[in-house]
């Protein structure tokens, strides 16, 4: 999918300024899909000069729709513009779409911001980090994801990280009589958009109150106290659930406990602050500084999670991490493969920058995907490290991308024993 204007990159022409405004001028746009394992949605802008950007647009289970909507909507706008006009592009496809916020939008817009971001570190031959604000640190802490059927193979999981050099893990296990828990998954990869419709699991919540703290037990008497440990709920408890939950975890000292329960409802979590002082993460799943804006300033969370792909780009999510610094609440992107490599690698500038860092999830993507995406960033000692490739320094190997079509997946549904439908 492309959109081009008639005259097509060419040489600056001499005499005029490096990254003039006849340079930056957006000649061509390209929506790429591609499936190398997964599904990933990635657009391409070319200026005049010929310096290109990438941006991710990646919705799991709803590719299609971003694609369409920067397709159709979103490049015949940006033919024709100074691709140094990064912020003015953001307040004309966010303001001037009338229709504002929404997962499949903020997308869209991240896409194109993160592009031009990649453009500018390109011209002026700066990694991202450096255009930002410069370097606050070596190295960003990752986290790895540890699963198991049950608490015993979930403590290995978590031992094989740990072996790896990891310092800090989320740990998953299996339910008694729950059938296809999250976080489980069959392969030796987890990768929940499994099927071309949405699988159907179910749910028990007394079960999973039950396992959950004794899972946490094991983990510190087989690994100890220095590893921080996280667990995600993936929105599935009530509030007061919620804090029991988080009540009955404190010994444990989790890093933090995420999507307790789900947060349309952000003052829910008022009702969890008030039974208990386990950390808690939110936000994978917002798109915009509204979706949390009172679970901030009441100082309700202490991690956001919404990361650049899913919130509008590094343009908004800067404005996000600011806010929440304000109130001492720090950066816990999103992470898991759904993301493609060019999230990864602007997420990874960003906490390269960030003063409010916290941590950053890291799960390891398929061979097929690094081959369509070659990147410089390099994980050591349980912290990725970014490199110094101008722009995000992730890049798309188009011929390789045509050699995956894309394949239709969606994430899967959950309910309750009785039939009635839950969050998955
Ligand atoms: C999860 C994700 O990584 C996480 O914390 O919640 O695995 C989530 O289920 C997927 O990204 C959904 O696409
Ligand atoms: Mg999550």
């Amino acid at each position: 999918m492309t959109g081009t204007r008639s005259s097509a990159p060419s040489s600056p022409s001499a005499g005029e300024p490096q990254g003039s405004a006849r340079e930056r001028e957006i000649v061509e746009a390209r929506v790429v899909v591609t499936s190398p394992g997964r599904n990933f949605v990635t657009l391409k802008l070319v200026t005049r000069s010929g310096v290109y950007g990438l941006g991710d647009a990646t919705l799991n289970g709803r590719e299609l729709a971003v694609a369409s909507y920067l397709q159709d909507h979103v490049v015949p706008n940006l033919i024709g513009r100074d691709a140094g006009r990064i912020e003015d592009t953001w307040q004309f496809l966010h303001r001037g779409a009338y229709w504002r916020r929404g997962p499949v939008t903020m997308t869209a817009i991240a896409a194109v911001d993160v592009a031009l971001w990649d453009i500018l570190g390109k011209m002026a031959g700066l990694p991202l980090y450096r255009l930002l604000g410069g370097r606050s640190r070596e190295g960003a802490l990752v986290y790895g994801h540890a699963n198991g059927r049950d608490i015993g193979e979930a403590s290995d999981a978590v031992g094989g990280f740990l072996e790896q050099g990891f310092l800090a893990v989320r740990a998953q296990c299996g339910v008694p009589g729950v059938k296809k828990a999250y976080g489980i998954s069959s392969g030796k990869a987890y990768e929940p958009a499994e099927s071309e419709l949405p699988a159907e699991t179910v749910w028990n919540t007394p079960r999973y109150l039950e396992t959950a703290p004794k899972l946490f037990e094991r983990l510190r008497a087989d690994h100890g106290s220095q590893v921080e440990l996280l667990h995600d709920v993936h929105h599935r408890l009530s509030p007061i659930e919620a804090a029991r939950l988080a009540r009955d975890l404190e010994p444990y000292r989790l890093f933090w406990l995420e999507d307790a329960t789900p947060a349309e409802n952000q003052q829910a979590f008022e009702l969890i602050r008030q039974h208990s002082v386990t950390a808690l993460a939110v936000g994978e799943v917002f798109n915009s500084i509204w979706d949390c804006k009172h679970l901030i300033e009441r100082q309700l969370i202490d991690y956001i999670r919404t990361t650049i792909v899913h919130g509008g780009g590094i343009s908004h999510v800067r404005r996000l991490a600011d806010f929440a610094a304000l109130y001492q609440v720090r950066t816990g992107f999103h992470g898991a493969t759904d993301l493609s490599p060019v999230t990864m690698g602007a997420a990874l500038h960003f906490d390269t920058w960030v003063p409010n860092f916290g941590i950053q999830e890291y799960m390891f993507h398929s061979e097929e995907t690094d081959a369509v995406f070659p990147h410089d960033y390099a994980l050591r000692e349980g912290r990725l490290h970014v490199g110094d490739t101008p722009g995000h320094g992730v890049d798309l190997d188009e011929a390789l991308a045509a050699k995956y079509p894309y394949a239709p997946k969606q994430l899967p549904v959950a309910r309750l024993e009785d039939g009635s439908m839950w969050d998955w």
